[in-house]
């Protein structure tokens, strides 16, 4: 199992659907949460891409030289860049960070947005291009010299002049519901992504995606993207939960739900449908909130509850296939920190944080000037 956190690019807050605890977000603040990442052994995080974001490849490249082990998962929309060009800043990043870079591949679902920034074909138009794109991308990034021709695409002696450090490319993440973008999924990448869904709604879509990749002759891992809220006991997580929303009015919920509906992402509508505007049953599945995808896009539910019993949520999403996980908790900084301590001594982690020597080991404060702490319980 791998966990990866999630750099709040698109704003950042102690609430939702208010301006109140809200946060500066600038270099410095991210810098704070991509260092936490990668001191408390997070196997990485992701950077996503969108009108509402800063932009992932140019923050990810500022933050990478601050830090030493963690994964960057930036997200890049086909469409808005030639394959050639993509695949030429994925070795760049790739050699400068010495392999630490993962590309998450987002076709994006809001043909408002999209036509913001030039790009004007349908839902499936769109990822026939994604389809052109990584097949290009593959070839020019695994230094193939390329000729293609498609419906959208021509690429001429295509060609990589200085390698990349992972090979035969850095690894390509994907995140897309409908019946198209599975097919695409299936035929290029390397890590299926889902919003966090029911479980039986993810085991469909691994089944589903698994079938279509055996067709290609090819296997695919599976992540799932989560909010999570633990805390030390059940009322105390269900708790915070309801106070990340106490500000979240109906107004705000109206505006969201509007948006909502212009989009033509299966992953959005399959995402909006969990509670359809109500604040009314928002527990979808046990431990399953779907409380911020009243007022967020995109991910929208949050795995709610004590350490052992989120622990044990998330390896019933193992046992379904999944083998990464992808959380954000609100605030990201501290977050960060909560998890580490309350979830990862729970869970077997691929990359468990290199054990330090003694001498670094969490001691706690120093009671009374003269004693350390009981040893922590397990
Ligand atoms: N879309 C974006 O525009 N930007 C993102 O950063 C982004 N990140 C995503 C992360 C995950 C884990 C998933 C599952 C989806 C993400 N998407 C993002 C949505 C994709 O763009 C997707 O292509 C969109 O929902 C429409 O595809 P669909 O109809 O196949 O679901």
């Amino acid at each position: 199992m791998q966990l990866l956190w999630f750099i709040p690019t698109h704003g950042e807050g102690r609430y939702l659907g208010t301006a109140i605890g809200g946060r500066v977000t600038n270099f410095d603040y991210w810098r704070q949460i991509a260092q936490a990442v990668d001191h408390l052994g997070f196997a990485g995080a992701l950077l996503p891409t969108g009108r509402s974001c800063e932009d992932a490849w140019i923050l990810a490249s500022t933050l990478v030289t601050h830090t030493k082990q963690m994964k960057f998962l930036v997200a890049i929309r086909p469409g808005l860049m030639s394959p050639a060009v993509a695949a030429r800043m994925a070795a760049t990043f790739d050699r400068i960070s010495g392999g630490r870079l993962l590309i998450n591949v987002v076709t994006g679902g809001d043909p408002v947005e999209l036509a913001g920034d030039g790009l004007h074909l349908s839902h499936d138009d769109r990822y026939k291009l994604t389809d052109e794109f990584l097949a290009v991308w593959r070839q020019i990034a695994a230094s193939e010299t390329t000729n293609f021709q498609g419906d959208y695409l021509n690429i001429q002696s295509g060609k990589l002049l200085f390698p990349t450090v992972q090979k035969p490319h850095p690894p390509l993440w994907f995140g897309g519901s409908s019946a198209i973008a599975q097919e695409i999924a299936a035929k290029h990448v390397d890590v299926y992504l889902t919003w966090g869904e029911p479980p039986e709604q993810v085991a469909q879509k691994i089944s589903s995606v698994r079938r279509l990749a055996e067709a290609q002759g090819r296997t695919l891992r599976f992540g799932i993207r989560l909010h999570v809220i633990v805390r030390e006991t059940e009322s105390q997580a269900w708790d915070a939960a309801n106070n990340l929303i106490r500000y979240v009015d109906e107004d705000a919920i109206a505006q969201a739900q509007k948006a909502y509906a212009r989009m033509d992402s299966e992953g959005q509508h399959r995402m909006t449908t969990l509670h359809n505007g109500s604040r009314e049953a928002l527990e979808i599945s046990p431990n399953l909130w779907a409380g911020i995808g009243l007022v967020r896009g995109g991910a929208g539910t949050a795995l709610v509850g004590d350490p052992d019993t989120v622990a044990r949520r998330m390896l019933e999403y193992q046992d379904l296939g999944i083998d990464t996980f992808i959380f954000s908790g609100y605030p990201h900084l501290e977050e960060a920190y909560r998890v580490a301590e309350l979830l990862f001594p729970r869970l077997p982690l691929q990359n468990q944080p290199t054990q330090q020597p003694q001498l670094l080991s969490p001691f706690g404060e120093v009671v009374a000037n003269q004693e350390f702490p009981k040893p922590q319980i397990a």
